[in-house]
């Protein structure tokens, strides 16, 4: 049963969602579900029933014919047990699935023209082999094929028994797949590259040599009395913090209804937060590389590939998981255990001083973190929520897992990547991943400015040229909307609410504080970039409309062009004082490391939205000493 309308669908919700389709809608056992999830409900429907009202329970589903290879989107109503819309989605290619994934690997593994290409490069046994099918976009479609469900697959290999298959890339070999048939259509055969002696494993009993670190004692979390937060179903309360806990199986985690408790009062900062895209654009044109675009939000989805987290290894301390509740493409419901972490963590010192005849006074930091970490193939993703004591919120992302890499022969390295071991190097990527930031400060009607700083020439006014000013710029379209981050003037953009003022008489405002973003570098006319116009600039900013939820399209496999972003804001809508959303767009350009060979040690990057205005004061005086010494008053 779910209790609050933004509570994820359950087990049983998923389940009646698809037999109401097979029931009304002729959805056969042909058919696929890509996407179960629910359909949130609106800010007035959440406001409604906080005053009472009973809610209604939606569905949106996405699933498509393998017969005919047709797409249909359909809202239901679980609550009425009906179908409300069924529309063909004529160009639509809906996301790829764990079924297809795995039954395509199993497919290729018995194909007498897969076995023979492995025997002839001495490899037998199929049981070690990994075969990775990766989405195309639609511009390297091959033409005769351009109306299937196409995957192209890669191939990798274990050397022994518990080894890494990314140790061991089959170079050259690749299989162009009809995903709807599971049928071998191509078999790409280059095996000019002679396979050098390479050591990718990273499991310390097949490292050779390998002696671990004897130097390291215990280092425990120990809270006797618990820990401080309380989860009520998906509502979670930490100090003055209040949030409910989303999870799809597009974006994962989701953070809706962020408020801060001020007198008495939860004041809104946040009305929903989540990543709703993710491009890793491989920069290398080589014949082993140059399909190599994931759009891991929209092609695989965050949900879909997050993994369940192990105490003391994921997360350390006082832990309270919750479970996320996914489907097959039977619509059959799954439950990945432990999908999300929450606990609190000491973050060293929140704020100090000494004084010199009265002694120091301070407090230690705390924070709230909320995590999901996902793994997508060979690479995982470590998504990290934090909320802190003065109201920032940070988002931090960790990349780890194991780089794709490629042989080459004697002599020819290409330049598009680093050497890491024997002939074999890391091609250059980047991550790009786009925050979907549902921001309400204090309210809805929100304009978001930019904030530029500025040293004005020397003058009467600025004799020794030291003045700095502050440009507040409001936005006031979509177009202005557009933004890039300029080191020349710290750039930074603020959400102020200008009907709410601060007890100074200014308006109530959270910045967003960009860190991680860099230029797409991407040719204009390059085929991901059409795909991803999404990534052209480090903020967008839309009005709020609830069908505008992917900023690449909600289609991206086999996509021509980006149908989201780019298509949204030619309306050059108003997104002044009014209900706002910010897109923004930052991650990691990843030159590679040889100290990232086997194993990569986590990339991080953050992003942060910090009250400006929004308190009078610091918010945090209230938080008490830990130890008595930490207070002057009664500590000398
Ligand atoms: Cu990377």
């Amino acid at each position: 049963m779910s209790s609050h309308p933004l509570d994820p669908l359950t087990a049983d919700e998923i389940r009646q969602a698809a037999s109401i389709l097979r029931r009304d809608q002729g959805v056969t056992d042909r058919w696929r579900f890509a996407s179960i999830e629910l359909r949130e409900p609106s800010k007035q429907a959440i406001r409604d029933h906080e005053s009472g009202a009973a809610f209604a329970r939606e569905a949106r589903v996405v699933c498509w014919n393998r017969d005919d290879g047709q797409t249909y989107k359909a809202l239901v109503s679980l609550t009425d047990d009906r179908v409300v819309s069924w529309a063909h989605e004529p160009d639509g290619q809906p996301n790829m699935t764990v079924d297809e994934f795995l039954e395509c690997g199993q497919a290729l593994r018995r194909e007498p023209r897969v076995i023979e290409a492995l025997a002839s490069r001495g490899i037998t046994d199929l049981d070690r082999v990994l075969i990775d099918t990766w989405a195309y976009g639609a511009h390297l479609l091959p033409e005769e094929y351009s109306s299937r469900r196409l995957g192209w697959a890669d191939v990798w290999y274990r050397k022994e028994e518990g080894g890494s298959p990314y140790a061991n890339p089959v170079s050259g070999l690749h299989f162009v797949v009809d995903l709807n048939r599971m049928e071998l259509l191509e078999l790409e055969d280059d095996r000019s590259v002679e396979e050098p002696q390479t050591m990718g494993e990273y499991v310390p009993r097949l490292v050779p040599g390998q002696r671990l670190r004897e130097d390291i004692k215990p280092l425990e979390i120990v809270q006797r009395e618990g820990a401080s937060f309380s989860l009520e179903g998906n509502l979670l309360r930490w100090q003055k913090w209040s949030l409910r806990i989303g999870f799809n199986y597009r974006e994962g985690l989701v953070l809706h209804t962020v408020g801060y408790e001020e007198g008495g009062r939860t004041r809104s900062v946040a009305h929903r937060l989540s990543f709703a895209e993710m491009v890793v654009p491989y920069r290398d044109p080589t014949p082993d590389h140059y399909r190599r675009t994931a759009f891991d939000v929209g092609e695989w989805g965050l949900g879909f590939m997050t993994t369940s987290l192990e105490l003391g290894c994921d997360c350390l301390g006082e832990i309270s998981y919750l479970d996320a509740v996914l489907h097959d493409t039977k619509g059959e419901p799954y439950t990945i255990r432990n999908a999300i972490c929450i606990h609190e963590e000491d973050n060293a010192v929140l704020w100090k001083h000494v004084d010199a005849q009265f002694g120091a006074e301070t407090r230690r930091q705390r924070r709230l973190v909320v995590s999901f970490h996902v793994t997508v193939a060979n690479y995982e993703y470590l998504v990290y929520w934090r909320l802190y004591q003065d109201g920032n919120i940070e988002c931090e992302v960790r990349a780890t897992g194991i780089m794709v890499t490629t042989h080459f022969s004697e002599g020819r390295q290409p330049p598009y990547g680093t050497l890491v071991d024997a002939r074999t190097y890391a091609p250059f990527h980047q991550h790009f991943l786009v925050a979907r930031l549902d921001l309400d400060v204090d309210g809805e009607r929100n304009t978001v400015h930019v904030i530029d700083s500025q040293a004005l020439p020397t003058g009467p006014d600025n004799p020794h040229g030291l003045a700095l000013v502050q440009r507040s710029t409001p936005l006031r379209t979509e177009r202005e909307g557009e933004q890039d981050y300029d080191w020349t003037t710290q750039r930074a953009w603020k959400v102020v609410n200008e009907h709410v003022r601060n007890g100074l008489g200014t308006p109530v405002g959270y910045k967003l504080v960009p860190g991680g973003c860099f230029p797409p570098m991407l040719d204009p006319q390059s085929p991901v970039f059409r795909r991803a116009q999404a990534i052209a600039h480090a903020l967008w900013v839309t009005p709020f409309h609830e069908e505008e939820r992917w900023p690449c399209g909600e289609f991206v496999v086999q996509s021509r062009e980006d149908r989201g972003l780019p298509i949204w804001t030619s309306q050059d809508r108003s997104i002044q004082d009014t209900d706002i959303v910010l897109w923004y767009v930052f991650g990691i350009h990843h030159i590679t490391r040889p100290e990232e060979w086997p194993v990569m040690s986590v990339d991080t990057v953050s992003f942060w939205l910090k009250p400006v205005g929004f308190f009078d004061r610091n918010p945090a005086l209230d938080v008490p000493p830990t130890i008595h010494s930490c207070h002057s008053e009664e500590g000398q």
